[in-house]
């Protein structure tokens, strides 16, 4: 550590002590707990950051100060690497490490250990971006994050508040800034013209687009948004709701993409705006999630969730492949989790290949990297497309032979600038759907009947252990404990049409149970039936048990 004062380091560390009795965790999405307990944790990050970086040659690392769709009260961090996408993995396992040492001198002994064994050369230099959501608690732990970015000597550059897909578009352009893989201007200026003009370009001389109105959780998606409505101009109205930012407890209230997926229903706040026959989306609190939704004639609600945005995209992405004449040369798929609705999995796969891999976004985003273009879609809105390096440069080399073709490629080079490729990105996909429909002639009606979902439910178990529930074949059979699989594949048989899985919650200590059949009294059925059995494997207290659990 003899580059940088130890000194320093120690009285910067010495001022934001980490509390005794807690225990930190960087899971599926960074650092997640009550915003007010995570002080010492940023003042870390902020080194390892900086760090990440040295390690890195001094590439840019981001940092995105955010809990997503979590409550108010709750605050989280992330660490970006240099081409935009999350942190590799095993430098999760550094930063609970880091995170829980008990002292500062524990901590400057683990940090000398960490920087011998990673092999960290402290004389390089180190980039760090950050940004943080809407949150209250986010300005003293945007302040603590810059006290370890200045304990490490890092070159820091504040985003301000920003979306979660927004900070990943600047690690990359910053990152290839001046380069011919160049990602854009890498401020959000830049950000905002890529995705409007492209859209424009996509859109232009298709029939006038109808108002969508925006649900924007209350959060930072609000001011975000609202600058965007100023680049987009006339080419599509949008009615922007649910933009109280400085309201206290009113983000991820009763609105957003989480509320509206799991509750399956309107926002109230939504219920007096939205007319029969219009769309609606929901954002969620930093802006990565995306949920559709429409009233139809009778004022009846429909969803169209990640796995409706999934096949109505894949789809249309192979249609022009096709009419560019590159069907040969560039292979399209999709990548889903054991939670995608049956029926979209059915939907797609008479279309082209389909993957499933285990919850989180890093395994979607790896899967979907294996394809030409990749469109990966959680069912919880969360998704985006990609398109290697190689089918970027087919699209950019072909010569297309006729006017159909030629029209047909200049869309598909426009979608790799409207689609926000680092990460999933509620605006850049909401611009996505849009366009689809938009050459479809879709209303909301005619994509939810690209297939009919099959119903399901998801119900949670508190369980003394969630460790003890392990899984394979991408979540959706248990190994541990043994012969809870055998039970569920029995329970299972007895259901038309049925599908269950159970798999621990990597952000919440309890395990999840899913179920979907033909009919929603049987998908119920189903999943409190699977909910029972994991509560007396995982020893419940039989008084405590809860009553639906069959
Ligand atoms: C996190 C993941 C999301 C996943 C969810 C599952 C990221 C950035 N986010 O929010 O992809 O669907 O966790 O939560 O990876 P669960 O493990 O509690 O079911
Ligand atoms: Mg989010």
């Amino acid at each position: 550590m003899s580059q940088l004062s130890i000194d320093d380091i120690r009285v910067l560390c010495d001022a934001h002590s980490k509390p005794l009795e807690l225990h930190f965790q960087y899971g599926t999405a960074g650092f997640r707990t009550l915003g007010n307990t995570l002080d010492s944790v940023l003042f870390r990050v902020g080194i390892l950051a900086g760090l990440r970086s040295k390690r890195l040659d001094g590439k840019t690392i981001g940092v995105m100060v955010t809990a997503s769709h979590n409550p108010e009260a709750d605050n989280g961090v992330k660490l970006v690497d240099p081409r935009g996408e999350m942190l590799e993995a095993a430098w999760e396992t550094h930063a609970t490490v880091l995170a829980n040492a008990s002292t500062t001198d524990d901590f400057l002994h683990a940090l000398d250990l960490f920087v011998r064994n990673v092999k960290i050369d402290l004389s390089k230099p180190s980039r760090v971006v950050y940004a943080r959501d809407t949150r209250p608690s986010g300005v003293a732990l945007i302040s603590s994050l810059e006290d370890g970015l200045k304990a490490i000597g890092a070159e820091a550059r504040d985003a301000g508040v920003t979306t979660t897909p927004i900070l990943h578009y600047l690690v990359k352009a910053i990152n290839t800034k001046g380069t011919k893989e160049s990602y854009g201007d890498d401020s959000e200026d830049g950000y905002f013209k890529k995705l409007s003009d492209s859209f424009k370009k996509l859109v232009a001389g298709r029939p006038k687009i109808t108002p969508l109105v925006i649900d924007c959780a209350n959060g930072v998606g609000a001011p975000i948004a609202a600058k965007l409505v100023e680049y987009l101009g006339e080419s599509i109205p949008l009615i922007l709701e649910n933009t109280s930012i400085t309201t206290l407890g009113a983000l991820n209230n009763a609105c957003g993409a989480d509320f509206v997926k799991t509750m399956q229903k309107l926002p109230p706040s939504l219920v007096e705006v939205l007319k029969p026959g219009q769309r609606a989306c929901s954002l969620d609190g930093d802006a990565d999630r995306l949920m559709y939704y429409y009233l139809d004639d009778r004022g009846y609600f429909s969803m169209l969730d990640g796995d409706k945005i999934a096949a109505l995209v894949a789809a249309f992405i192979v249609d022009l492949v096709k009419l560019a004449g590159l069907e040969s040369t560039i292979k399209v798929g999709v990548v889903q989790t054991a939670y995608a609705n049956g029926a979209s999995t059915r939907y797609l796969a008479k279309r082209l290949p389909v993957k499933c891999v285990p919850t989180g976004v890093k395994h979607l985003h790896h899967a979907a990297e294996h394809y030409n273009i990749g469109v990966y879609f959680e069912a919880n809105g969360h998704g985006t497309v990609l398109f290697s390096p190689q089918a970027q440069e087919t699209l950019a080399n072909h010569e297309p032979s006729t006017p159909a073709q030629s029209t047909a490629l200049n869309h598909l080079v426009n979608l790799t600038h409207l689609i926000n490729q680092t990460v999933g990105d509620a605006l850049s996909d909401m611009l996505l759907v849009e366009v689809v429909l938009a050459h479809k002639s879709y209303t909301g009606v005619e994509w939810n009947s690209l297939y009919a979902d099959l119903p399901n439910r998801l119900v949670k178990v508190v369980v003394s252990d969630r460790n003890a529930f392990r899984t394979e074949d991408a979540e959706r059979r248990l190994i541990s404990p043994s012969g809870l699989q055998a039970k569920i594949d029995e329970l299972v048989r007895r259901y038309d049409g049925g599908r269950s899985f159970v798999r621990p919650s990597g952000t919440e200590d309890v395990v999840r149970v899913y179920a979907e059949a033909i009919l929603k009294t049987q998908a119920d059925e189903l999943a409190f039936r699977v909910a029972g059995l994991v509560y007396d494997e995982a020893g419940g207290d039989p008084s405590r048990r809860p009553k639906e659990f069959l």
